[in-house]
């Protein structure tokens, strides 16, 4: 192991710092959860229902998993009335989000979202305040699955409040199901962070070096240590990780 640093030393020496651009990072990422009670298998716990005509509940009829999903009975359209966890300071503006969940809608006029939005005071979406929507079911459906693609969170507008993940009837009226939704922070790694701590140091070092030497089918073989994808892991990665060394995410 001393010996590996002393020799990234003397490579970052003959070499300089690499052009770390060139170089893909690790194809892969780590999904973090952050809504609670995503599945609804605590009834409403940790969901909250805005002023509306928009009845919600916990159902346990026809949940998509488990034992139980969330019901919403819209009788008024135009009315707002929105099922939501408020997520202000813990979704940072700059970072990547997907959503994604299951609705099921029954004689449903309008539509049925699921949404990230920045809201005002009241609950109420400004015009610059839609930051992804997904879903627009309609009509009559059985379970069906939307998702969202990966997006940059915008900063929150100057008009709003809050950043809330809910769920409503958008300009609509009818009975909606939600189940096993999801709101998932994306990481896409930095060059060089193989434990995927989001940052480079000793530790990405020292998981390199542990695979120095090797192949594909040695026994010290670790693919997120070939950080060049040249199928051997050597000096050139070790230099790679070791130019990257204080970086951090985000
Ligand atoms: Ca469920
Ligand atoms: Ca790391
Ligand atoms: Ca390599």
């Amino acid at each position: 192991m001393k010996r590996v640093v002393s020799e990234i030393l003397l490579a970052l020496i003959l070499t300089g710092t690499p052009a770390s651009a060139s170089i893909r990072a690790f194809a892969s990422s780590i999904d973090e959860s952050i809504a609670q009670n995503p599945g609804f298998e605590y009834g409403l716990s940790s969901w909250y229902v805005s002023t509306g005509t928009a009845a919600y509940s916990a159902d346990n009829i026809d949940p998509k998993n488990g034992t139980c999903c969330a019901k919403g009975v819209e009788l008024n359209r135009g009315s707002l009335g929105r099922l939501y966890q408020d997520l202000t300071d813990i979704v940072q503006p700059g970072e990547k989000y997907k959503i994604g969940g299951w609705i099921k809608t029954q004689d449903v006029v309008g539509y049925v979202v699921i949404a990230l939005n920045y809201v005002n005071n009241e609950g109420w979406t400004p015009v610059d305040g839609y930051v992804k929507e997904i879903g627009y079911a309609t009509d009559t459906t059985n379970w069906t699955y939307y998702e969202s693609n990966v997006f940059t969170l915008p900063p929150m507008p100057s008009d709003a409040s809050a950043i809330w993940f809910l769920f409503d009837f958008n300009d609509g009226e009818g009975s909606a199901w939600w189940d096993d939704v999801s709101l998932v922070n994306i990481y896409v790694p930095i060059l060089g962070d193989l434990n995927l701590d989001r940052k480079v140091d000793i530790k990405d070092i020292t998981t390199a070096a542990l695979a120095f030497g090797s192949f594909p089918g040695h026994p010290r073989w670790n693919p997120v240590a070939d950080v060049n994808h040249d199928d051997r892991i050597d000096i050139r990665d070790l230099v790679l990780v070791a130019g990257q060394l204080g970086e951090t995410y985000p």
